[in-house]
């Protein structure tokens, strides 16, 4: 109370709410009015904070938090009542016909489609010091995930304007970052200008932190650091949707006519490639969800999209992360629990975690919950009375938990993809992705750069290319497949049918060839590559590229993740690229 004086009006509710939700521990080792008055304002700014950036206040999140709590101390399973089942959706196979119609539609659509990356985390599987959004794709090119995610929608926002007929629609893109990664993300994009978006059309939100909680009637825990502060902790990615809400950007986006969102994750070298397909299927079967998904191998470490249905008629589409899937079916009458079926996949198609939302209901639906996404806490308790944790936890959430609060009337489905197409993300570090079990994937830098070469490699072979097969090679204790490292801008080749149509005659690419195109008008004719080939269009200049290109090319030279003396992004791979000899063309 003496301390009441350094308080705004709304900062003194503040701290009756905190009082009466059991939270005086958090002041009963302030010193006198007088003592520490800067760190007590700082206090209670941070306090506003935590308050002001929860949907419901903080005594909504303390009142959360005890009854999920109370949850778990019980061991009460989320899914009780539920019976899961296979949903339907879309399972589509690269270059067939309606392969390529839904990736026409799609183009056709994205002028109206909005971007969000959401990029708060750090990481601490990767290990990896810096964002990962700077981390190279491949090396190459060098080019950062962040550079060929935006070039790759200032292509779809183009190509999607010229069906148009149109050039104006630009479409937005927006980062949500946290206190970790957003004064790097904006460096990143001030100092390479944006990589070629306009300003303007790039949004940063930030994600606030979350209180920790002590023990089970969710007493916020003190900063181990300064007992002037809530220890916070990241609430999760499911807090963008909060943030798209309260930015007062989607009502933006609809007065502006713009009918999706597509959500995605930060390295997924891969992801482009599935979108203007996935974005066709969610406009031809009109989903107000569609979230993209790959086969999954019973058990691998990826959710489940599963459909449950409740004995009280309730029913939803969603994500079951992999290690709640198995229990569940046992306990459901599959007493196999989750296993592999006639194809040797799961029947449940693997969450990729790419959402594409159709934003007419979506608001309608943030309108009703300001955003908030069903939560879960996970608490590392001590012993098995489970009446304390081995060190504070916190209420988090995730965003493919949306559909979770939807009306059963909802459209929810999914789209299919190969895996080699649509999903290699960089997860893992050196040492962690050596161990994972053979035939599982490394989810690594190694093998996410990998991923790269053979994607681009199995398209140009489906558009009549002759390219070599791969040999294998283990980098950081990693066996990978080895392609020709072949890259290309995204505004070559956006599409099959675009890729089909500018490679023509007979060419043929050896294992040990690199080949980049940075045109947008390159024609590959006739051409035999056993070597390195840069072709360097300038802008709309046409290309055409044939005859024999032979040289000594570009070896990749295996690198020790230990040796510190090679930079990090780099040693994380396991390779440095040796260019010894390329042809340029222009
Ligand atoms: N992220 C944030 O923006 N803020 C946060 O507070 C936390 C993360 P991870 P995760 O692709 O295989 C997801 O750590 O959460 C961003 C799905 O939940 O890479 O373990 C972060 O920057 C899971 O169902 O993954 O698992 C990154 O871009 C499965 O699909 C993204 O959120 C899995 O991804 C994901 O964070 C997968």
């Amino acid at each position: 109370k003496k301390n009441l004086h350094l308080l705004s009006a709304e900062q003194v509710d503040l701290v009756k709410i905190l009082l009466e939700m059991g939270q005086t521990h958090l002041f009963e080792h302030w010193p006198e009015p007088g003592v520490d008055d800067n760190e007590k304002k700082a206090f209670f700014d941070q306090v506003a904070r935590l308050n002001s950036s929860y949907p419901g206040g903080l005594a909504s999140y303390i009142q959360t938090a005890r009854g999920l709590l109370a949850d778990s101390k019980a061991g009460k399973n989320p899914f009780d009542g539920f019976i899961p089942s296979v949903p339907t959706g879309e399972v589509l196979t690269f270059g067939d016909d309606s392969f390529i119609s839904f990736e026409e539609r799609g183009v056709k659509e994205v002028r109206k489609a909005a971007f969000v990356l959401v990029a708060g985390g750090l990481g601490e599987r990767l290990g990896y010091n810096g964002i990962k959004v700077a981390l190279p794709a491949e090396t190459t090119t060098g080019t950062c995930f962040l550079q060929s995610y935006i070039e790759y929608v200032l292509a779809l926002q183009e190509a999607s304007n010229k069906l148009a007929g149109e050039s104006q629609a630009e479409i937005p893109f927006v980062i949500m970052t946290s206190d970790d990664t957003h004064t790097r993300t904006l460096e990143l994009l001030e100092s390479n200008s944006y990589f070629g978006m306009k300003p303007t059309q790039v949004k940063l939100l930030k994600q606030e932190k979350v209180a920790c909680l002590d023990d089970n009637d969710a007493r916020l825990a003190v900063d181990p650091h300064n007992k002037y502060r809530i220890q916070t902790k990241p609430h999760g990615h499911g807090d963008v949707h909060a943030l798209l809400y309260s930015s007062g950007l989607l009502k933006n986006w609809l007065d502006a006519g713009l009918r999706w969102v597509l959500f995605f994750q930060d390295t997924n070298g891969l992801l482009f490639k599935a979108i203007p397909a996935s974005l066709g299927v969610s406009a031809t079967r009109d989903y107000h969800v569609n979230s993209l998904a790959v086969p999954r191998k019973a058990k691998e470490a990826i959710g489940g999209i599963t459909r449950l249905t409740h004995a009280d008629g309730r029913s939803m589409v969603i994500n079951v992360e992999y290690n709640q899937l198995d229990p569940l079916l046992r306990a459901t009458g599959f007493p196999d629990g989750d296993v592999n079926n006639e194809t040797g996949f799961s029947p449940f198609p693997g969450n990729i975690n790419q959402l594409i939302l159709e934003l007419g209901p979506y608001i309608d639906e943030l309108s009703k919950t300001g955003g908030a996404i069903k939560e879960f806490v996970n608490p590392k308790y001590k012993d098995a009375s489970k009446t304390s944790f081995k060190s504070s936890t916190r209420l988090e959430c995730m965003m493919q938990d949306y559909p979770k609060t939807l009306p059963p009337s909802a459209r929810v489905g999914f789209t299919v993809m190969d895996t080699w197409l649509a999903y290699a993300p960089v997860k893992n570090n050196p040492e962690d992705a050596a161990k994972v079990p053979k035939g599982n994937p490394y989810h690594s830098a190694t093998s996410g750069e990998m991923a790269i070469y053979r994607a681009n490699s199995l398209v140009l072979r489906k558009a009549g290319v002759q390219v070599a097969d791969p040999v294998k090679q283990a980098f950081n204790g990693q066996e990978v497949e080895v392609w020709p490292r072949i890259t290309w801008k995204p505004k070559w080749g956006l599409t099959f049918s675009d890729i089909k149509s500018k490679v023509s005659g007979k060419c043929s690419i050896s294992q040990r060839s690199t080949m980049v195109i940075k045109g947008r008008n390159v024609y590959l004719q006739d051409l035999s590559l056993d070597g390195t080939l840069i072709v360097n269009a300038v802008e709309d200049a046409e290309v055409k590229v044939s005859g024999s290109v032979q040289n000594k090319g570009w070896a990749l030279e295996p690198v020790d993740y230990k040796d510190t003396s090679v930079p990090e992004e780099i040693r994380i791979r396991g390779f440095r690229i040796n260019k010894i000899e390329q042809e340029e063309r222009n």
